[in-house]
Order: structure tokens, then C-alpha cells, then sequence
């Protein structure tokens, strides 16, 4: 095992439920569209940028429209979703998920966010968790989605430590290969059926310990 130090997490699935609100979000807009989302659906647009979710919904629909169509579809779900996360609360964390970041604060683990989200900042605002983070990359600062490295790759760089000294904790397998492709290694959090690509699959970070990090 090399030196571990930093911890890069995702939001969504690993820190917060936020899928919830996403799905809340989708479904009526699928509705008002005239066809059902089921939750079976939503299980492909987690980890996935706001666009493309817009793209496999409206294939499940059977709908084809124009870009800017498109465009002012996502807003309006943006906002849905928008009006949703605005009522979280610091409750609405994870389990387990702040006893493991001050285990690794204790250790002298730098702590990173990595995520798809363009509403990350909301999210960690009104959930108390901005300030545990040393650095925060998110759906703003990002050109390309996941698989694609750059989010994770940003991460290390504004930590100031070599891809080869991180961690990420993902719950999407896109996720997952975003970090393999950074040169970082992966734990996978979810279902180990979906996730076997990561180095240490666990249901959630409750389950994690400092000492589980010999990957
Ligand atoms: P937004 P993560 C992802 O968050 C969600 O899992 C995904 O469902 C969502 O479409 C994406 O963020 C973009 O979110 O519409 O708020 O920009 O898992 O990368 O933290
Ligand atoms: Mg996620």
C-alpha cells in the first residue's frame, strides 16, 4: 500500500441522498410530459451529468426535441429540484459519514469533494458540510463527465497531492472508472455486483475505518 493523503468523495450516494430529490424532480417532469419514471429508471441516472439524465428520460418517453428544448426542460427540473434540496437539513447526512471524516482529519488526511453536481455548494451548505472540505470540485468547475478523470484529477491538484496519494469513494460505476482512469485507487460504495471494478466495495461509509484504507 503507498501513502494515503487524501480522501476524494462523492457526493450523491456517498454523502448525501440526493438521488431522492433528483428522482422527485424527473418524475413529474415525465408526467407533465405525459409518461411514468419509475424508480428502476432512475437507477441509470445517478452519477450521470443533468443533460444526459434529460436524454435517457426522454428515450424512456419516446421523445425527440431540439437542444433548446432540451435546454429549458433540464432548467425547469433544475429548479423542481432546486426548490427540494433547499429544505435539507444537516439530519439528511449519511451515516457514518462524520465520524469518518474526523477519523481522517485526526489522521492528517486531506478531504476533497468530487462531484457531477452543479448544485454541489447548496447541497453542502444546507447540510452543514462545507467545512470539512479542503477542496471542492464540482459539476461548475468540470469540462468533462465522469468516467472521464478530470474531476478527480482537478481534486488532487487543488490538494496539492499526487493522484497516486488519493482515495475516492464513488457509489456509481462511472464514478468508479473515473478515478481507476485518474491513477487513484476506489472504494465503492453500494452493491460489490455493480461496483467489483473498485479496490474495496463497503454499503456505506458506516462501514468504513481508517484502517480499512490498506488498499
Ligand atoms: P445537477 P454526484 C450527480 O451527483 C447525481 O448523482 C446525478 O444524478 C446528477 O444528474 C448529477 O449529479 C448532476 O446534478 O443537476 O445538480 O448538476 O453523484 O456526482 O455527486
Ligand atoms: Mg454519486
Amino acid at each position: 500500500m503507498g501513502t494515503i493523503r487524501a480522501c476524494i468523495f462523492d457526493l450523491d450516494g456517498v454523502v448525501v441522498d440526493t438521488a431522492k430529490y433528483h428522482y422527485l424532480a424527473w418524475k413529474r417532469l415525465a408526467n407533465e410530459l405525459g409518461f411514468d419514471f419509475s424508480e428502476e429508471h432512475n437507477e441509470k441516472l445517478k452519477g450521470v451529468s443533468r443533460m444526459e439524465s434529460l436524454r435517457i428520460l426522454l428515450e424512456v418517453g419516446g421523445i425527440a426535441l431540439s437542444m433548446q428544448d432540451q435546454l429549458v426542460l433540464a432548467d425547469k427540473k433544475n429548479n423542481w429540484y432546486k426548490e427540494y434540496i433547499g429544505k435539507m437539513t444537516p439530519e439528511e447526512v449519511l451515516p457514518g459519514a462524520i465520524s469518518f471524516f474526523t477519523e481522517l482529519k485526526s489522521h492528517g488526511i486531506k478531504l476533497g469533494l468530487g462531484s457531477a453536481s452543479k448544485n454541489a455548494s447548496t447541497i453542502l451548505e444546507r447540510t452543514n458540510l462545507m467545512e470539512w472540505f479542503d477542496a471542492i470540485i464540482d459539476g461548475n468547475k468540470t469540462q468533462k463527465a465522469k468516467p472521464d478523470p478530470e474531476v478527480f484529477l482537478l481534486g488532487a491538484k487543488a490538494l496539492d497531492t499526487k493522484p497516486s496519494e488519493c482515495i475516492v469513494f464513488e457509489d456509481a460505476e462511472a464514478g468508479i472508472e473515473a478515478a481507476l482512469n485518474a491513477g487513484m485507487r476506489c472504494v465503492g460504495i453500494g452493491d460489490p455486483r455493480i461496483l467489483g471494478k473498485a479496490n474495496l466495495v463497503v454499503a456505506g461509509l458506516h462501514e468504513m475505518k481508517f484502517e480499512k484504507l490498506t488498499l
